[in-house]
């Protein structure tokens, strides 16, 4: 165990960027995670070996950012019955429709909760994977709220 309760996975370095904001977010919440370059197509045998490693020490949700065919998530999600949240990667051809269909369009049997295209995707699926862990802790209840309360403050009523 080692207290890391999100695994944060993307295809490749040059998703990095995309896929700070879902750390972001974790890591102003307080919840542990990590991330990790691993890419389905490119290093399928390190991807299984991460996903069993990740059990085994107390990950209890997935967030998988890829681009283009972007498999990771679903081939993530074959491997284990925690939560698998993925993250279309805006790709420079198609702009991530790709990605955001390769995603979304998983066969039945096999979930993947699929967020929105690049980085609002990202900050959304370190929302939602505290939103799972935040039923079963009330502290992390507490401060989702407050995230919520300042965000509300935030917006001016009248934009002049
Ligand atoms: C996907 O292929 C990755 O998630 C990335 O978005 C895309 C392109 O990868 P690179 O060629 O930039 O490494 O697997």
């Amino acid at each position: 165990m080692n207290d890391i309760k999100v695994a944060i996975i993307m295809g490749s370095e040059s998703d990095a960027e995309e896929m700070k904001p879902a750390s972001d977010i974790l890591n102003e919440l307080k919840i542990k995670n990590e991330t990790r370059v691993i890419s389905a197509h490119r290093t399928p045998d390190r991807l299984r070996e991460y996903i069993k490693d990740s059990e085994k020490n107390g990950v209890k949700v997935f967030i998988a950012g890829a681009g283009m065919a972007a498999a990771l998530p679903g081939v993530i999600a074959a491997y284990t019955l925690l939560p698998v949240l993925g993250v279309p990667i805006e790709s420079k051809s198609l702009k991530g429709i790709d990605s955001l269909l390769s995603i979304v369009q998983m066969p039945p049997g096999i979930p993947v909760g699929t967020l929105a295209i690049g980085s609002p995707g990202s900050k959304n699926a370190g929302l939602l994977a505290a939103a799972i862990l935040a039923i079963e802790d009330k502290d992390l209840t507490d401060r989702l709220k407050d995230f919520r309360k300042k965000q509300s403050e935030k917006v001016r009523k009248d934009p002049l």
